[in-house]
């Protein structure tokens, strides 16, 4: 039983992992990496969940790594650091991953929020890299992430003068997908799961690996894994399925094959 994530089935199909250290602003510690993580890997593997949103609290997504055990850890052995593992796995989830943000979503929150593939935002949210503060840098993808999400000159000043930006300039920059009331954000990010739910599994999964390779891949190889997912596609029963729901006006009944 994880002890640091609230876990909830809210509808068919869809995980709703909620982080739970309010002590400490749901700062991310090895603990609370490692059965996210788990959560995630076992996500990954169950055919029943077909999307999964991750929020935190009113106050805080999350604040970052765990300051105080970031005390007792030399950084000299980040390879062979647990928390690298565990963010390689968090990063590496094959399913939807929506981040439901409210409140602060700071240097290893920001990061984990650049894990996921949709992010719906709390007008009260706010977005930050300040690990240089620490005299530091982000350690979990945030130069490599953060620029490629909202460009050169904005990730700059956020990484290097530690600068937090609010929700409607983290939309402006492309952040975020949408802002909302920061009451109705898990309730929206959870409708974006359970649309995505009902739709064929196997194109979900390549359809975000595909997007994914928009940003490693040059555009000619890219274009070539789509028409290889195309063609892979080409053959599911969903995809007929697809189809004949169209051609007999009813919804689709997709089985994940
Ligand atoms: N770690 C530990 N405790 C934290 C924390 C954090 N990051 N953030 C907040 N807390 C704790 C506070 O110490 C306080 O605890 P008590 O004093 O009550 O015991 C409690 O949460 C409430 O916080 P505040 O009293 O400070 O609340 P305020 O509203 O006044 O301020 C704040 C909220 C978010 C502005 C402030 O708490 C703050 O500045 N927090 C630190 C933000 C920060 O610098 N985050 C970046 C951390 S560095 C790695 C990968 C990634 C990373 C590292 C390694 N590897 C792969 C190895 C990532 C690094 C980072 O994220």
């Amino acid at each position: 039983m994880p002890s640091n994530l609230i876990v909830q089935a809210p509808a068919d199909g869809v995980r709703l992992i909620t982080l739970h250290r309010p002590q400490a602003l749901n700062a991310l510690n090895t603990a609370l990496l490692e059965e996210l993580a788990a959560e995630l890997h076992a996500a990954d593997q169950d055919p029943q969940i077909r999307a999964v949103v991750i929020t935190g609290s009113r106050k805080a997504f999350a604040a970052g790594a765990d300051i105080n055990e970031m005390a007792e850890r030399d950084l000299v052995g980040i390879l062979d650091d647990p928390r690298v593992a565990h963010w390689q796995s968090i990063a590496g989830f094959g399913k939807p991953l929506i981040a439901a943000v409210n409140g602060f979503a700071l240097g290893g929150g920001c990061e984990l929020v650049m894990c996921a593939d949709i992010v719906i935002a709390g007008s009260d949210a706010r977005f930050g890299q300040p690990e240089i503060n620490l005299g530091i840098l982000p350690g979990a993808g945030g130069t490599q992430r953060l620029l490629r999400a909202v460009g050169k000159p904005l990730a700059m000043q956020m990484v290097l003068g530690g600068e937090a930006i609010d929700a409607r300039h983290a939309l402006q920059a492309g952040l975020v997908s949408e802002v909302t009331e920061p009451e109705l954000t898990v309730e929206r990010a959870l409708q974006v799961a359970v649309a995505i739910a009902a739709k064929a599994p196997l194109a979900v999964r390549l359809a975000k690996e595909a997007l994914l390779k928009a940003q490693d891949m040059d555009l000619a190889s890219g274009l070539r894994f789509e028409r290889h997912a195309f063609t892979l596609l080409a053959g599911t029963a969903d995809r007929n399925e697809g189809i004949r729901a169209f051609q007999e006006k009813r919804p689709a009944r997709f089985q994940g094959l």
